[in-house]
């Protein structure tokens, strides 16, 4: 954890004091020099995280009128009048803002709980998100002054099992939906202490949630999140969780074979293994989504106000591909395809993100069961994508080059991918396919945020290759 505070990378900032590791990271942020009025009130907000805390989205916001979305009322496959109440865990990041406000909408009782870090990471790294994103107090007292709908928030580190516990005995989830990692490949290939920060954060805080539901809520469903890039990009099919292997004249259903490529990937393999086993030993319910890259920002939701907006990052740390690519044709920055640019992977649009955590919770896993769905809906490939923001900035009346920069990670750049994505479909998701409409539409939107973007954090400065021990400093 000592990189929370000691390296400021990828800003001029001084440095600051190492810490050793306490169960609630807030203590020393304080020291963070970059943005210096933003970071202050960080400073103060997470001063009072000391001690685990709850807060309720409060009264309506002055002057704003309760107008409810239309959808329904009730939970979805809740016929009882209670809602069901899920717990969003990551709820003020980019997958889990937009699905505690899809869930709210559609009648479920819901708390996000978040300890806020990927708002500190910007500010230790020096990055923004392309859309200004409000505080999570402002967002949940704006979504309940526009719609009347309460969103409780505990605000805290889910590695704290105290914290997390008194979440768990205070709400009570029927379902918890679980975003609250370090979800970033190159910031866990930083250096040393950000690979052992993601392992942590992620290993045990699924382990905490595994913990806190067999001692708190049997029957709660977990609804994991985890990476198509668990499964790596194998010679063979893609299957869904598990393969059907003979050897030796025997068969058996395995867990599909796991080639992670960076320590972030790898966290997600961790954490399945553990999923699985407790399935089995103490009977929990799992789902686990393997997602493939999301793109896109709006939902029905977040653009509803301006102070519900989702974030949307395209720095080389966090901005994932196609997100990137829209934001790098905007500002006339060549495409940056990686090394041959063959490297195919699932993408999907963030409306089906929120829609496939509703139908996994809607059709909940057996006790004892550990499910694992492929979450995407469509393959491309990294020249793929760069064609069809080519074709598609082309119309707008942008000049869009591209530009084989050198590859930063290690991973192939020709090879086979075809991976099974049905269990999702059977459930009922409908997907919003990748067409020309939505390109437009984010390059419309990357268009009319450019003045924010700071083109010094376009190109990738992690190398998995140049990865050492030491805290590494990159200057802007
Ligand atoms: P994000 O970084 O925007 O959001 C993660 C949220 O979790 C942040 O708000 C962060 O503050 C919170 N968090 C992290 N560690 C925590 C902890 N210990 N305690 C409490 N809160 C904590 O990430 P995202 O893009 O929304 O991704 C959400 C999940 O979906 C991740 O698990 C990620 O691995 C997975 N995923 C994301 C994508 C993608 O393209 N964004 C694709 C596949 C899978
Ligand atoms: N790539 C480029 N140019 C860029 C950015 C990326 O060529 O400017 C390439 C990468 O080398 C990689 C591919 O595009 O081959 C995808 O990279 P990415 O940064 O879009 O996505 P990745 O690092 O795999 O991680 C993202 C999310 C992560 C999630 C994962 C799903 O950050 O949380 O787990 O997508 S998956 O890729 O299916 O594992």
């Amino acid at each position: 954890m000592a990189h929370l505070v000691t390296h400021c990378s990828f800003s001029a900032s001084p440095a600051v004091k190492t810490f050793s590791r306490s169960p609630s990271y807030c203590c020393n942020v304080g020291q963070l020099q970059n943005s210096k009025s933003s970071n202050l009130s960080l400073k103060s907000s997470l001063k009072r995280q000391k001690k685990s805390y709850v807060t309720c989205a409060s009264a309506a916001v002055q002057g704003q009128t309760q107008t409810p979305l239309t959808g329904s009322q009730e939970a979805s496959g809740h016929s009882s009048s209670k809602p069901k109440k899920v717990m969003v865990i990551g709820g003020d990041g980019y997958c889990g803002w937009a699905t505690a406000l899809h869930l709210s909408n559609k009648g479920y009782e819901v708390a996000i709980v978040d300890n806020l870090v990927r708002r500190l990471f910007d500010h230790q790294l020096g990055l923004e998100s392309l859309t200004p994103i409000t505080s999570i107090q402002n967002r949940v007292r704006r979504w309940k002054s526009l719609t009347g709908k309460t969103i409780q928030l505990f605000i805290g580190d889910i590695c704290d099992f105290d914290f997390l516990s008194e979440a768990f005995k205070s709400f009570e989830p029927d379902v918890a939906v679980h975003f609250g990692e370090q979800r970033s490949a190159p910031y866990s290939m930083i250096d040393r202490s950000r690979a052992v920060y993601t392992q942590h954060n992620n290993v045990i805080g699924t382990l905490n949630v595994l913990f806190a539901i067999k001692e708190y809520s049997e029957e709660c469903h977990l609804v994991k999140l985890g990476t198509m890039g668990e499964y790596g990009t194998p010679n063979i099919d893609i299957e869904e969780g598990f393969i059907t292997i003979t050897h030796n004249g025997r068969t058996d259903t395995l867990p599909y074979p796991k080639q992670a490529s960076s320590f972030y990937h790898l966290s997600k393999v961790h954490d399945s293994h553990n999923i699985a086993f407790t399935c089995r030993a103490w009977g929990i319910r799992a789902t686990d989504l393997n997602q493939g890259v999301v793109y896109g920002v709006r939902t029905d939701e977040t653009a509803l106000h301006e102070e519900l907006s989702n974030r949307f990052d395209y720095d080389g740390v966090f901005g994932t591909a196609l997100n990137r690519f829209c934001v790098q044709a905007a500002v006339g920055h060549p495409l940056t395809v990686y090394g041959k640019g063959g490297q195919t992977r699932g993408y999907l649009d963030i409306r089906d993100t929120v829609q496939c955590v509703e139908l996994a919770i809607a059709n909940p896993a057996k006790p004892g069961e550990f499910r694992v769905f492929n979450q995407f809906t469509e393959q491309f490939s990294v020249n793929d994508l760069a064609k069809l923001v080519t074709a598609a900035g082309a119309k707008l009346g942008l000049d869009v080059q591209t530009k084989s920069v050198p590859n930063p990670r290690v991973e192939a750049e020709e090879h086979y991918y075809n991976a099974k994505h049905t269990k999702l479909i059977e459930l009922g998701l409908v997907p919003h396919l990748l067409s020309d409409s939505l390109l437009d539409s984010l390059l419309n939107f990357a268009v009319q945020y450019k003045d924010r973007v700071d083109t010094a954090q376009i190109m990738p400065s992690v190398s998995w290759k140049k990865m050492g021990a030491k805290p590494r400093t990159v200057s802007v």
